[in-house]
């Protein structure tokens, strides 16, 4: 295992490089099958409270190229417009509330349908392997953003603990403690937040466990310290702050549906073709952009299409 601690001001590539540079060169080196560890780049590094961290993905995303002439969002839009209601709904609210939050210590636990159930300690996690997946994440209210994250896949990730055939779906839950989580006080949602997955969509290649974005350990308003990050689906299925998740054997309940079950269904597939019954979802505002641009079917990764072979997709929302 390679790791290298760097000092807490040490500077990696994506914080001096203009991001449109910083995109290209990675295409650039995604092109000459140059990985970031092959250039000797530094590794993982933790430290107290895993806030001055700095992290560098092993691989480059495969992709880095589906982003082709997106220009990856400003770090400091995406850390500063957030959906994170347990601390508060407005989008500059978790920005400033989420800083309460205690990232460590941190264990998830993982059991339910599976033969190898266990308890993971996040650091192990941010020590491992991790790569960078260059995605778009398209919130159900229509606006959207491009994020450079780094983590690891989920499939493989799941697969550690066993799952049985039993486990049909995957269950997500985040963090619920009032204390550190000021507007969990409030009805707005039924805490603690929680998600789920059909087992195929989880084992899916671009299904993904962020642990940073833009090489940095990730802002406790972005979901700090493991966040889901499935790019095909409406943002709220991309759980924060996960501290369990459990095998299943039946479709497991998911906050936004609970909450609406007409607007916000357990799939969640962005889908162009399929309106929000108070909203159309053909276009969206890319953050940043003046002009809003056209919403792709699987917010433009037609490979997770064979997972819904059959399926009428305006009745499986
Ligand atoms: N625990 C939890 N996870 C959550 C949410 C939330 O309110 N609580 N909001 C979701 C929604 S609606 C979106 S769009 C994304 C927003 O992620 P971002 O703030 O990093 O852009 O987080 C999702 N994950
Ligand atoms: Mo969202």
């Amino acid at each position: 295992m390679l790791i290298r601690i760097l000092p807490p001001n040490a500077l990696r590539e994506s914080d001096v490089t203009p991001e449109p540079m910083y995109l290209d060169r990675r295409r650039f080196l995604a092109g000459m099958g140059i990985g970031v560890a092959a250039l000797g780049l530094p590794l993982t590094a933790c430290s107290d409270d895993g806030k001055s961290a700095v992290l560098a993905p092993l691989k480059l995303a495969r992709h880095t190229e589906e982003a082709g002439g997106e220009k990856v969002t400003e770090f400091e839009t995406v850390s500063t417009y957030n959906n994170y209601y347990e601390f508060g709904t407005d989008k500059s609210d978790p920005a400033r509330n989420a800083q309460s939050l205690k990232t460590r210590p941190w264990t998830i636990k993982v059991d339910g349908e599976c033969e190898a159930p266990g308890t993971v300690d996040i650091d192990s996690l941010l020590a491992g392997t991790l790569e960078e997946r260059i995605y778009r994440h398209r919130c159900v209210e229509a606006w959207s953003i491009v994020v450079p994250w780094d983590g690891f896949a989920l499939g493989p990730f799941l697969k550690r603990f066993k799952p049985t055939s039993k486990a049909k779906y995957v269950a997500f839950e985040t963090l619920y403690d009032p204390k550190q989580m000021p507007d969990t006080r409030y009805g707005v949602l039924d805490w603690p937040y929680v998600e789920g997955l059909r087992i195929d969509e989880a084992m899916h290649p671009l299904a993904f466990l962020s642990v940073g974005m833009y090489g940095k350990v990730l802002p406790n308003q972005d979901g700090a310290p493991l966040r889901l990050t499935i790019p095909w689906k409406y943002g709220y299925k991309s759980i924060k702050a996960i501290a369990r998740i459990r095998f299943v054997e039946t479709q497991p309940p998911t906050t936004w549906n609970k909450m609406a079950a007409n607007e916000y269904g357990f799939y969640s597939n962005v889908n162009p073709h399929v309106d929000h019954p108070r909203w159309s979802q053909a276009r969206e505002r890319r953050l940043g952009e003046l002009f809003k641009r056209d919403t792709l079917m699987f917010n433009g990764y037609p490979e997770v299409a064979s997972l819904y072979a059959g399926m009428d997709l305006k009745r499986y929302y």
